[in-house]
């Protein structure tokens, strides 16, 4: 990563889940100080605002399970087309959330700009529910199944081709609450998933290697971090709808951010899930924007 010139998108999205709130992530972390963080390192920075979201539906769909599915398919296409276009111009794009359920957009944008992306999808959770397994019809709990082609036609679908990414290019890192209908689907597809276990035996560092050369020998042609607030321990982010005892750390996640950033593999990424009514004194947006600093080459000396 040499200086990027970045363009900041903010998807105050609460749709994806029950807790108000999460639609203020965008504003926290900028208020933390993102911009800034940036240009003090020598990136460019465009802040194009944010994506507009809908009200919460005032009665649930009766022929499906997935709560606010309208309003979250209406935005993920405005968040997609956004993302096409900042590309189209050469831009980096830094997605702030909003529920986890904006990556069916990110990945909806990304998808037709590259023939074999690789994910890195930092989480205790999997993501990997359809309308079937989900115990909740949470959306949020769905977008890395919805990006490899399975749940509901309307989201799978969006910009008109599916699936965005192939499940042998995702590593998930951090899982730690996976359900029934995740688990297998991870054992049918192959899904490379990095649990707290592995961590915890392995250490972040050869995790993080593992985790770069399985996406290199599958030659991907970019890398989009998703990187979930609730993935990191709630000790240090408690401000999330999610939270699941037992993560990351502060210091493991700021590692596999440096990591990252020597690489120099990643060309996408967002941050999901700060929900400030949860938060103590805006602590999980702090360290939302100190891992974009490592991730974006902020160096201690
Ligand atoms: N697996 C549970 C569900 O599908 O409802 C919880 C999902 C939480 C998703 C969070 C944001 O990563
Ligand atoms: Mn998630
Ligand atoms: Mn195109
Ligand atoms: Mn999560």
């Amino acid at each position: 990563m040499n200086k990027l010139n970045i363009s900041l998108i903010g998807v105050p999205m609460d749709l994806g889940q029950n807790r108000r709130g999460v639609d203020m992530g965008p504003s926290a972390i900028r208020y933390a100080g993102v911009v800034e963080r940036l240009e003090e390192i020598g990136h460019t920075v465009t802040d194009e605002g944010n994506i507009q979201i809908a009200a919460a539906e005032k009665t649930a769909s009766p022929d499906t399970n997935l709560k606010n599915l309208i309003e979250v398919t209406d935005a993920s296409t405005a968040l997609a087309n956004k993302i096409h276009d900042v590309m189209e111009n050469g831009q980096f794009p830094l997605i702030l959330g909003g529920d986890h359920s904006i990556a069916i957009g990110t990945l909806a944008g990304l998808g037709d700009r590259y023939d074999n992306l690789g994910v890195i999808w930092y989480d205790a959770h999997a993501d990997l529910n359809t309308g079937e397994t989900s115990p909740s019809g949470n959306i949020h709990g769905m977008p890395l199944a919805v990006s490899i082609g399975l749940g509901h036609e309307k989201l799978v679908n969006i910009r008109g081709f599916a699936p965005k990414i192939k499940p042998e290019n995702v590593v998930i890192i951090g899982a730690r609450s996976i359900d029934p209908g995740e688990r297998e689907l991870i054992k049918e597809k192959g899904i490379k998933v990095f649990t707290m276990h592995d961590i915890d035996k392995l250490g972040m560092t050869a995790v993080m290697n593992n985790a770069m050369s399985y996406l290199k020998d599958r030659n991907v042609d970019g890398l989009h971090l998703s990187l979930d607030l609730d993935g990191i321990d709630p000790i240090y982010t408690p401000g999330v709808g999610t939270p699941v005892p037992g993560g990351i750390s502060y210091r493991e996640s700021h590692l596999a951010m440096e990591m990252l950033f020597t690489s120099d593999m990643v060309t996408s990424t967002e941050f999901v899930e700060v929900n400030p009514i949860l938060d103590e004194k805006n602590k999980t947006a702090d360290v939302a924007v100190a891992l974009i600093g490592s991730l974006f080459g902020e160096k201690l000396l």
